[in-house]
């Protein structure tokens, strides 16, 4: 409520929000979690919470008129379609030379990832958080998120044989054949609730291609676990459609955070301040990031040091399809969630998850996500004329992520005597090289932060999201973002309450 002070205030509920908030509680303090986006526990005019990812409508997009779909063509015609404008479920924020798609809700990405679980391999992790102490990370903190968030590897025996995936069993004897590693990769989807939807046991949910605007049954969003260990504290108040505008120290001590109530069109209904003790800053990389730069260029925090916006990366996520022979079909039924892997990180700098093309018919396509080991790191900065935080990606910053997926895909191409799908992102265009799924940095851990996330200069504040993570994590991110929270958060409990 308007003028209440609280110990502590979390920004943002997505993963380090969400382990914020239930370590604080359950370590007794009082916790606002404050989101700003929608609850999504209330179902729609069809009975459903979630839209399915082929009939996108307003609760689909964070307040867009018109749907911006990642794959944006099909058969050479675009897929994009107008909605109504309304605080939906996925933003796909746009910035000069980069589209970063983005959850919101409780839950942050959770609620509309594929849930795709990866410990990076233990050699790689030097090179993602280097002050890390990787014994503590691979000893305690990531099997603690693992177990928290409900990873899962597919029954094997019944990938071999389930129709569903079909089109990773292609892409598995693919990379096979041209002599590449391959990897199942684990995730956070019910196992056993995918193989009674294949049955036609209960309602489908990976089976009937949900994914990108959420799963209504089988996923184990944030919303399945962290979450309702939140509200069985008892002690945190969650406050959806509410959004933070500034932080700025109080004169009493600790910090007057300032929230703009939202109503489904975006419009501001409510201006409230509410004093905490302490600030955790959860909103994303992206969210996270773009707070700060403002919040030091407007003098609220100034002693903020000159590292904030920097170190921020994608992940070296691009796309692409390859177009197969009609003798080597992928299947009509795909499900949502994706389950095989290419491992060529070592060799080649990439590692391409088999993703599905939940179309309903035969496409005769393989679809691919690369992670890439892209070396450029941008800045976020405040723009004064603008009066808004930009950042300085540049698409052609791709080009290396391009050319490590390409160390995958021309090989399997050469061996197959297949070619590149080029009517999925445009007409003749290969290369999804103009979005993210995987923000990360802005706020990196060791640099604008301590080595556990407190924010130099303002006693008090801490970054807990994947704006700590230096702009690539080798896979998908969120079980190293959680982990870290993890990691951080029992040090900050330990030592600053
Ligand atoms: P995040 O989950 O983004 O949560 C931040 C929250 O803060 C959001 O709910 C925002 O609405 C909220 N927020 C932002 N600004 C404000 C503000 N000013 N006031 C109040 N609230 C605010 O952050 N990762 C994987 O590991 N595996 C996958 O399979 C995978 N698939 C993905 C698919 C898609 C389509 C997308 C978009 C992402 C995917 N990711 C995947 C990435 C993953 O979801 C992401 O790294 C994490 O969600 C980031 O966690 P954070 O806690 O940093």
């Amino acid at each position: 409520a308007d003028g209440a002070q609280v110990p502590a205030l979390v920004i943002g509920s997505g993963y380090g929000g969400c382990v914020a908030a239930l370590r604080l509680a359950e370590a007794g303090v009082d916790v606002q979690l404050v989101e700003m986006g929608m609850a999504w526990d209330t179902p729609g005019a069809d009975g459903e919470i979630f839209a399915n990812t082929t009939d996108p409508d307003q609760r689909s997009y964070w307040l867009r008129t018109r749907t911006k779909q990642p794959i944006s063509n099909f058969l050479g015609f675009p897929i994009d379609r107008d909605i109504a404008r309304y605080t939906g479920i996925l933003d796909a924020e746009d910035f000069s030379g980069i589209t970063v798609y983005q959850g919101r809700g409780v839950g942050g990405g959770s609620l509309v990832n594929g849930g795709m679980a990866v410990t990076p391999r233990r050699e790689n992790f030097g090179a993602i958080l280097p002050t890390v102490n990787s014994a503590e990370m691979y000893g305690t903190y990531y099997p603690r998120a693992n177990t928290a968030l409900g990873v899962a590897a597919i029954d094997p025996d019944w990938f071999e044989t389930t129709e569903c995936y079909q089109y990773a069993r292609v892409g598995r004897r693919h990379a096979q054949r041209s002599g590449f590693p391959f990897v199942f990769v684990p995730d956070v989807y019910d196992w056993a609730y995918m193989k009674q939807e294949a049955a036609g046991a209960v309602p489908k949910s990976a089976l009937a291609g949900e994914i990108l605007y959420g799963n209504n049954h089988g996923k184990k969003s944030l919303q399945k676990t962290y979450l309702p260990r939140i509200r069985a504290t008892g002690k945190v108040t969650v406050s959806p459609l509410h959004k933070v505008t500034t932080v700025r120290p109080a004169s009493g001590g600790g910090y007057t955070v300032t929230l703009e109530q939202l109503d489904t069109g975006g419009a501001t209904t409510a201006t409230k301040e509410v004093t905490a003790d302490r600030v955790f800053f959860a909103a994303g990389s992206v969210g996270t990031s773009k707070l700060l730069v403002a919040l030091r260029a407007s003098g609220a925090l100034p002693r903020l040091n000159e590292e904030i916006g920097k170190g921020w990366g994608d992940n070296g996520n691009v796309m692409c399809g390859r177009a197969n022979h009609l003798w080597d079909p992928t299947g009509s039924l795909q499900s949502s969630i994706p389950t095989a892997g290419i491992d060529n990180w070592a060799a080649g700098g990439a590692f391409a998850e088999v993703a599905p093309l939940p179309t309903g018919i035969e496409t005769f396509a393989s679809f691919y996500l690369s992670i890439t080991r892209n070396p450029h790191r941008a800045e976020f900065s405040w723009n004064s004329g603008a009066g808004r935080v930009e950042l300085n990606w540049q698409t052609a910053w791709k080009r290396e992520s391009i050319d490590m997926a390409k160390s995958i895909f021309d090989k399997i191409n050469a061996k197959e005597g297949t070619i590149y799908r080029t009517d999925l992102f445009g007409t003749y265009k290969i290369w999804g090289d103009h979005l993210t799924y995987h923000p990360l940095g802005g706020a990196v851990l060791g640099k604008a932060t301590d080595n556990y996330g407190r924010l130099h200069g303002h006693p008090g504040l801490y970054v807990i999201d994947g704006a700590l993570i230096p702009g690539n994590t080798s896979v998908n991110p969120f079980v190293t973002i959680t982990a870290l929270a993890e990691r951080n958060i029992e040090k900050i409990i330990a030592t600053d309450l």
